[in-house]
């Protein structure tokens, strides 16, 4: 018996061991309530008995289930749900209104705009209450999400008086999801939506995919490419597109599609889709009006036009803001809103031209429509003038349409940043881009532009590409969903740091382990560095395949074709010259402060060098290195730190489950071993490009 005791201990232990560290897929993403342990027992002490709400709807429904469920995961205690205010413990939802009618002490000054929360505890008679007020019932969703989120990552909900409000109305994701199941640019695996040219009859992940949207704040989803099948808007397809709003719907996740302005014609049979004429204005308020018919809380259109080929108002000798107001007076009557891409460009661009600049076309386009789109256009800018590269400047257009809507377009899809194969933590760009200050009339950061609140715009906020799909880890790399989770807590709070938030996700998703926070939030907070430092150098882009997948490493691809990407590489030098004064002018479209900062060498910040300027490769940077120095370096430097990343992956070894740690072990291989390929490609091409040898004498040797 006495030597019993101990084995038994000993055993229990370990298996309380193991069974925190059970094998994951990941499909939970950051919502996988891992139990709480080691001072889980006082904390037990303090969590409610029951769970109230104090009003019905299927958001507060979605609510009450998910503070059941986190609860008895987290923390194994199980709530009973009751519909009345008593003297227990409990928590109590509601909205401001539903929850002053039980709460005197709830006072009515504190702004809580749509979609906000405020967790506040109050204490009556020995009893105690945790209240998730929201704004709305969507807001009281949101609360819950947060509370969780405190007990999942072991912070006290004791004292609670926490009230937030999100940055902007608009908080979207989009797919680019084809009818057929693929899913352009997408690495997760096909359509969780689309199958065979139908909606697919489980929608299972949908649901499950508008939990995740929700537990971030997300609250519309455009669920189809932007490159727009017409057809998505035949009679047919209605019925099918309203379950998949139904499936969002309890997680307040609306529904929002892509169109192909060309639709009138393509699937109305009219002879033409002029916005100007009054039969096609009259076919899109008809259509939307049959949409909303079946969807009522639908969120609106996103429109692709006059871009890569698709159709567009130019074939009309309209403008974008023709094209965007018929469709946008269709959805005002029903509260929708049209986001109208202002990635616009010609794609046959004259590469001999040395004025031609593919990063000068939006601004060129939309600048002079500021003012003529209607207060439901929201205008959708991509981060960077190009497309989505691993380092661009902020889009010059924020700081160019103050009488209009604007959004901005980010990708957690990672076309052209190692596509989920290799990692890549966008929330440190993202955040540069958004605190970028565009100096218009003062201090105007991008992120408060998109806000509406510079120029107090009606509407405005954050769209990303994510593209998820049937594979079990949504992205294809279960690092990846760090992505989707900042771009969430971006869009809520751009004011968050990068290091709160990879914290935030860490614990959420791998555990409370200090050692496993620290090595998983420093492996994200470096590996965009790591991923520039061996794909683009000095702001000239992602040197990838632009004319293919956008994956491998191929400069060559960059020049000698229409696509604009260029970085005109040449015997003596590199960069492209977007000064005023000798190049593109490109500079001149960012105000007299930005253009100071970008037009000369002396104060370009070297990361976008050659973004700004064309130079000798013997050019001397800041950093007091040559171009070409700085190139090979960087390439070296970047090659070692990906292998770096498998070696911290390691530390933490027996420390998060098997399954998950393997997965990403494996991940981290290959991308240590495709870092070399890119070191090797690149280096090398820049090594015959210019004929000038590496100091360090690593190039051009096989190694
Ligand atoms: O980045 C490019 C992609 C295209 C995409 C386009 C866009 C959906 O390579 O695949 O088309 O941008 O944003 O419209």
């Amino acid at each position: 018996m006495n030597l019993l005791g101990p084995t038994v201990v000993v055993l229990a232990v370990v298996l309380a061991g193991a069974s925190s560290l059970r094998a994951e897929t990941g499909a939970e993403g950051w919502l996988r309530y891992a139990p709480i342990v080691g001072g889980a027992v006082s904390r037990r002490g303090t969590i409610p008995d029951a769970v109230i709400s104090l009003r019905n709807s299927d958001v507060l429904n979605s609510a009450k289930g998910e503070l059941i469920r986190g609860i008895a995961s987290t923390l194994g205690k199980r709530l009973r749900a009751e519909q009345n205010v008593s003297a227990e413990n409990a928590v109590v939802l509601g909205t401001l209104e539903d929850v002053r009618r039980h709460f005197r002490e709830i006072e009515s000054s504190r702004p809580l705009g749509p979609d906000g929360f405020w967790l506040r505890t109050v204490r009556n008679g020995g009893k105690k209450h945790w209240l998730i007020i929201g704004g709305n019932d969507r807001g009281v969703l949101y609360g819950t999400f947060a509370f969780l989120s405190r007990i999942a990552r072991d912070r006290s909900v004791d004292d609670l008086d926490d009230l937030e409000t999100p940055s902007a109305p608009i908080r979207w994701a989009s797919q680019w999801d084809n009818l057929d199941g693929s899913i352009e640019r997408g690495y997760g695996g096909r359509s969780i939506f689309f199958d065979n040219d139908a909606v697919r009859g489980d929608l299972t992940r949908a649901g499950q995919y508008a939990r995740l949207l929700a537990s971030v704040g997300i609250n519309a989803c455009a669920i189809n490419n932007v490159n727009a099948d017409p057809r998505i808007l035949i009679a047919d397809f209605l019925p099918q597109l309203a379950r998949v709003a139904d499936a969002f719907r309890p997680w307040g996740v609306k529904l929002a599609l892509s169109v192909d302005l060309g639709s009138p014609v393509a699937v109305g049979g009219l002879k033409t889709f002029d916005p100007l004429d009054s039969a096609a204005a009259e076919w899109w308020k008809e259509t939307v009006h049959e949409v909303y018919k079946r969807i009522p809380d639908f969120a609106g259109f996103v429109v692709k036009a006059d871009s890569e080929g698709r159709s567009g108002p130019s074939q009309y000798g309209r403008t974008a803001a023709d094209a965007a107001n018929v469709i946008a007076r269709a959805l005002k009557p029903h509260g929708g809103i049209l986001m109208y891409r202002a990635f616009v460009y010609n794609h046959h661009l004259d590469w001999h031209d040395m004025k031609a600049d593919r990063a000068k076309a939006a601004y060129d386009y939309f600048h002079p429509l500021d003012g003529k789109f209607d207060d439901n256009v929201v205008l959708q800018i991509k981060y960077g003038p190009i497309d989505f590269q691993v380092r661009e400047p902020a889009s010059p257009l924020f700081g160019a349409m103050q009488h209009t809507n604007e959004a901005i377009e980010l990708q957690v899809t990672q076309e052209y940043t190692g596509q989920q194969r290799h990692l890549c933590f966008l929330a440190p760009m993202w955040k540069q881009i958004l605190d970028f200050d565009m100096h218009v009339n003062g201090a105007t950061p991008t992120k408060e532009i998109v806000e509406g609140k510079t120029w107090r715009r009606p509407l405005g906020g954050f769209n990303a590409v994510v593209n998820v799909g049937l594979d079990e880890t949504w992205l294809g790399h279960p690092l990846a969903m760090a992505n989707l989770y900042a771009y969430g807590r971006l869009a809520w709070n751009p004011d968050q740091s990068s290091e709160e938030i990879s914290a935030e996700w860490t614990r959420l998703t791998f555990g409370n382990n200090s050692q496993v926070v620290a090595t998983i939030s420093g492996m994200l907070l470096s590996s965009w560095h790591i991923y520039e430092s061996y794909t683009g150098p000095l702001g000239a882009g992602t040197l990838t395949d632009i004319v293919g997948s956008h994956y491998q490493p191929n400069p060559d691809s960059a020049e000698h074709n229409g696509w604009g990407q260029w970085i005109r590489a040449d015997s003596q030098g590199v960069g492209m010259d977007r000064t005023i004064t000798t190049g593109t002018g490109y500079i001149g479209q960012y105000s007299p402060e930005v253009q100071k900062k970008y037009e000369t060498l002396a104060s370009c910040p070297d990361e976008l060098l050659l973004f700004m300027h064309h130079v000798p490769y013997t050019y001397v940077l800041h950093s007091g290195k040559t171009v070409i120095q700085h190139i090979y370096d960087s390439h070296y430097d970047g090659g070692a730190e990906a292998a770096g990343l498998v070696r911290q992956w390691e530390w933490i070894r027996g420390k998060i489950d098997d399954q998950r740690y393997e997965e990403v072990l494996n991940k981290l291989k290959y991308q240590a071993g495709e870092a070399i390929v890119w070191r090797d490609t690149v280096a090398n091409w820049f090594f015959q490009k210019s004929g000038i040898p590496d100091a360090k004498g690593r190039v051009g040797r096989m190694s």
